[in-house]
């Protein structure tokens, strides 16, 4: 049992408290990721949502996909944003109309109103887990997940065959990311080095919203981070969001470990839906080159005396030799031999992350305390994640690193029964911060307790 406020649920309350928050998140056949922060679709949290959704309601969780896919670009890009038509106006932005996606590119949906990038790929895994919650189900859902595989098998596959293709032109295994938004980690000290040899235009002027629905903007990027983040808005739609003038032109080129681990583990997700659709043998043979490809592209990422794997600026050929939980990716790729899981687990342990005595909870922080960049208060330079605990949890059990995989587990959902389903948590407090009511954290929840 667990010492609670008043008012607050208890470990075992989690499970219907989530539900609920998901449930009031909904828009249709979609989930916002917070309330107001965010009133559009967006793209990973959409994934963890149906992961989560699929130990509650498999028709909610095939719904919440269908409608990310249906805004697929013709090139395989799943968009980040799929913005809402009917949110309120002046919410968030950047909005539908700066993005001009259909504007601007013949690839883009022509129906809905979309961004020009993209996110991690965890969608697979979220479709695996929807056929896996299935089966305990009638026939009748059995098939209703095995025609909702076989629909969607294709999306996936040309989802990942964008990634390996157009975002990794030089066949290294790891995927090139045009933006920090696309990394999912936004203001990461990760992207410090690249953005800050970015020489910023004139940019169209614009007003932030997202300051309005946190309680203190420190929690979120800075004004100045905002402007690269816009400039570099600029310059994809400059380039009318084609793949090979991007990479021939844009100043933001980088191969994210992160996503390129996620694309892996998703890859041997789509190794299995591919098996229960039938799927041509020649692309079940592409999806395992890509597997191997990405884990070498990761391993040339590695770095002994970090002891951890990190990112590469495609511009400057450099390694971005940062501390965050990002440089986890090999455990999250899978397939490791016993010399780098021990190296893994032993950062994992270390006072750079879960280690660290002066943590609330041994919960590892987004970016390392002793990092110069570290923020304990602002979004991904510090603050603990739950989702990116759940990578962690998931890809511990995958690794057979079970004990290990309890205590994140454990603590991430006493600190959701004490403190709620923030979007992000203090490290050293616990204080929750960013939104409240935040979707993924809610989904995680679900999946973990399940
Ligand atoms: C955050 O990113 C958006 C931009 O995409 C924002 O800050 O406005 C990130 O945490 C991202 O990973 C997440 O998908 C998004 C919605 O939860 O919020």
């Amino acid at each position: 049992t667990v010492s609670k406020p008043p008012g607050r649920p208890g470990f075992h309350d989690v499970n219907p408290q989530a539900a609920g928050v998901l449930q009031r998140n909904g828009v249709k056949s979609w989930t916002k990721p917070a309330p107001s922060l965010y009133p559009h679709q967006w793209s990973w949290d959409s994934a963890f949502i149906a992961l989560g959704l699929a130990h509650v309601d498999n028709r909610r969780a095939t719904g919440e996909l269908e409608a990310l896919f249906s805004a697929q670009w013709k090139t395989g890009k799943v968009p980040h944003i799929v913005f809402d038509p009917e949110a309120p106006p002046k919410s968030y932005f950047p909005d539908a109309e700066r993005w001009n996606s259909n504007g601007l590119s013949e690839h883009a949906p022509t129906g809905p109103h979309t961004s020009g990038l993209c996110q991690p790929p965890v969608h697979a895994l979220a479709v695996r887990r929807i056929w896996e919650t299935a089966q305990d189900k009638d026939e009748r859902g059995v098939e209703a997940a095995r025609e909702f595989l076989t629909g969607n098998y294709p999306r996936l596959y040309s989802w990942h065959r964008y990634l390996s293709t157009a975002r990794d032109p030089e066949r290294s295994g790891l995927v090139t990311i045009y933006h920090p938004w696309e990394s999912g980690t936004d203001n990461s000290p990760r992207w410090d080095a690249p953005l800050s040899r970015i020489a910023i235009g004139d940019i169209p002027s614009y007003t932030r919203y997202d300051v309005q629905h946190v309680a203190d903007a420190s929690h979120r990027p800075t004004d100045e981070e905002y402007d690269r983040f816009l400039w570099l808005l600029e310059m994809l739609k400059k380039a009318r969001y084609e793949e090979m003038d991007i990479y021939g032109s844009h100043p933001f080129l980088v191969k994210d470990v992160l996503f390129s681990a996620i694309l892996v583990a998703a890859n041997e997700a789509l190794l299995e839906i591919g098996a229960v659709v039938g799927a041509p043998a020649e692309e079940r043979a592409q999806v395992e080159a890509w597997i191997e490809r990405g884990r070498e592209g990761l391993e040339e990422q590695w770095d002994p005396a970090l002891n951890l794997c990190v990112d590469r600026d495609v511009l400057t050929g450099e390694s971005l030799r940062v501390r965050t939980v990002a440089g986890f990716a090999p455990l999250i790729s899978g397939g490791l031999d016993e010399r780098r899981l021990k190296d893994m687990l032993l950062t994992l342990d270390s006072e750079d992350f879960a280690g660290n005595p002066t943590l609330h909870r041994p919960l590892p922080p987004s970016t390392s305390p002793d990092e110069p960049g570290f923020h304990p208060r602002s979004y991904w330079r510090g603050p603990v994640w739950p989702v990116a605990n759940w990578l962690l949890w998931w890809s511990l059990l995958r690794a057979g690193e079970s004990e290990r995989a309890a205590s994140l587990r454990h603590h991430t959902l006493e600190e959701l029964a004490e403190s709620g389903f923030a979007e992000y948590f203090e490290p050293f407090t616990g204080e929750p911060l960013g939104s409240g009511e935040q979707s993924w954290t809610a989904a995680i929840a679900l999946d973990m307790l399940a």
